[in-house]
């Protein structure tokens, strides 16, 4: 097992991985910017380096500073955490060079996730339904596009191959409309993404998002950890997630986990991930695999037990994984909500100075957050301050206990969207199960 670990990034998931890393008896190192030297994770770290002024360019994506700063506290190993140069094979491969062990998947995985087309195409290889439409990128030709879109049939969605999350995609409901649409996709992608390469789905009208966890080691072992429902957001930012996905039939989550298994084998990933589906009338749909720690992956946590940070740390010393998928036991059920420093109404961000702090607790409640009372949220990051997690035996009962944490938690100083998640969990079509993407957007169009 490594000694030292650096870890890359800030916030609660800096905090969350230096947990992993005290149980696992290692010592910590945390870079960060100017803005965060006051952060109480910085302090808790066994040792702390300062790597530039806030903007994240300068500090937390600057590869350099974070090399340099592995090689003077003798680190072994970095963890990327979500965001920032997590999914960056440049990077990956220069901690590798540089003599590091990069805490994730080989490089050429996350080279192949990060493009949209070749990590379709290497699911529809490895036996992963994926979304019908374009095999591989879309032609020059006009007529071969349209072609193509009248066998996928209308409405289609152009995506950008260098996008994903949400970036460089357009919906086309008519024939008519189509090669503007991907002229337009393309030369908006050659801007973003230095790569004008587009592809083209149908376009699920009202599907749901489903993700399937996978942890798979370096000796061709993989499994799954079961699926998280993560429709309920706003603009791409997930705000309430949860396992299991209401009203999926186990069975159905089973099938397509074996697939995903079966694709981490068959392509040697190694670490953790996550394949992103759509799901709808009953099929899922692959559209992306992300190739880090996501945000909510305490909610597979809490129902499975398995600590999916210190199984990434495992899995890069080499280990094998401990456990087969029979090991695998969910329990209850989770749900996290994300607390961000923002206006609940007009979503803007609210940074500034927590001058109270009440968090939650009590049976089945885990709250994952760097924030105290005197925390300054600085306004040069995302605006999630804390996860809040509720696990019950039933659905309804991780509900009320979520209900009752929110009630206790109080944040003074700045705003936060805790009043929002208090709406949504007596909403009556969220407390049903089984909302779609669009649902939050829906009704927040109908709020005052
Ligand atoms: C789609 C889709 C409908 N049909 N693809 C948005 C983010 C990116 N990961 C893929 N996205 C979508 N792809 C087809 N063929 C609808 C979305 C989508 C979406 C997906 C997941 C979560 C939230 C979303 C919000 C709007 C659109």
């Amino acid at each position: 097992m490594f000694e030292k670990i650096l870890i890359a990034n800030r916030g609660e998931i800096a905090l969350r991985i230096q947990r992993a890393c005290r149980e696992l008896g290692i010592r910590t190192v945390v870079v960060h910017s100017q803005a965060d030297t006051d952060a109480k994770y910085v302090k808790l770290a066994d040792e702390s380096v300062c790597i530039g002024p806030p903007t994240p360019s300068e500090s937390y994506l600057n590869v350099p500073a974070i090399i340099s700063a592995a090689e003077v506290t003798d680190a072994e190993a970095i963890h990327p955490g979500y965001g920032f140069l997590s999914e960056n094979a440049d990077f990956a491969e220069r901690v590798e060079r540089s003599g590091f062990v990069f805490i994730g998947p080989r490089p050429e995985s996350i080279r192949v996730m990060g493009d949209k087309v070749s990590a379709k195409d290497a699911m529809r290889e490895a036996g992963v339904p994926v979304v019908p439409g374009s095999e591989g990128a879309l032609p020059a030709d006009p007529k071969e596009i349209l072609r193509i879109a009248k066998s996928v049939g209308y409405p289609v969605i152009v995506k950008a191959a260098g996008g994903g999350g949400g970036r460089g995609m357009r919906v086309v409901h008519t024939e008519a409309a189509l090669i503007n649409a991907v002229t337009m996709t393309r030369s908006e992608a050659q801007v973003a993404f230095g790569n004008p390469s587009v592809y083209l789905e149908r376009y699920l009208e009202n599907p749901r998002h489903i993700e399937i966890q996978v942890l798979a080691d370096e000796h061709g072992q993989a499994i799954h950890l079961g699926e998280r429902d993560c429709s309920m957001q706003r603009r791409h930012q997930k705000i309430i997630e949860e396992a299991p996905a209401p009203g999926i039939a186990r069975k159905l989550i089973e099938k397509i986990g074996a697939r995903c298994v079966d694709a981490c084998k068959k392509i040697g990933y190694r670490g953790a991930g996550t394949f992103e589906f759509l799901y709808e009338n009953g099929e899922f749909f692959f559209i992306e695999m992300n190739t880090r720690v996501q945000v909510e992956h305490p909610v597979t946590e809490l129902i499975t037990g398995v600590d999916i940070v210190q199984q990434q740390i495992r899995i890069a010393a080499g280990e094998k994984l401990r456990f087969k998928q029979r090991d695998i036991v969910a329990r209850g059920h989770a749900i996290e909500c994300r607390v961000n420093a923002e206006d609940p109404y007009r979503f803007t961000p609210s940074p500034g100075r927590i001058t109270a702090w009440h968090p939650p607790g009590g049976p089945g409640i885990r709250v994952d957050s760097h924030a105290f009372a005197g925390y300054f949220v600085p306004p040069n990051y995302d605006s999630m301050i804390a996860k809040v997690l509720a696990h019950g035996d039933t659905r309804d009962q991780a509900l009320r206990r979520m209900r009752i944490a929110l009630s206790e938690m109080a944040v003074d100083g700045i705003l936060t969207n805790i009043s929002l998640h208090r709406e949504l969990l007596i909403d009556p079509n969220f407390v049903a199960g089984g909302t779609s993407i669009h649902y939050l957007e829906q009704k927040l169009a109908q709020r005052k």
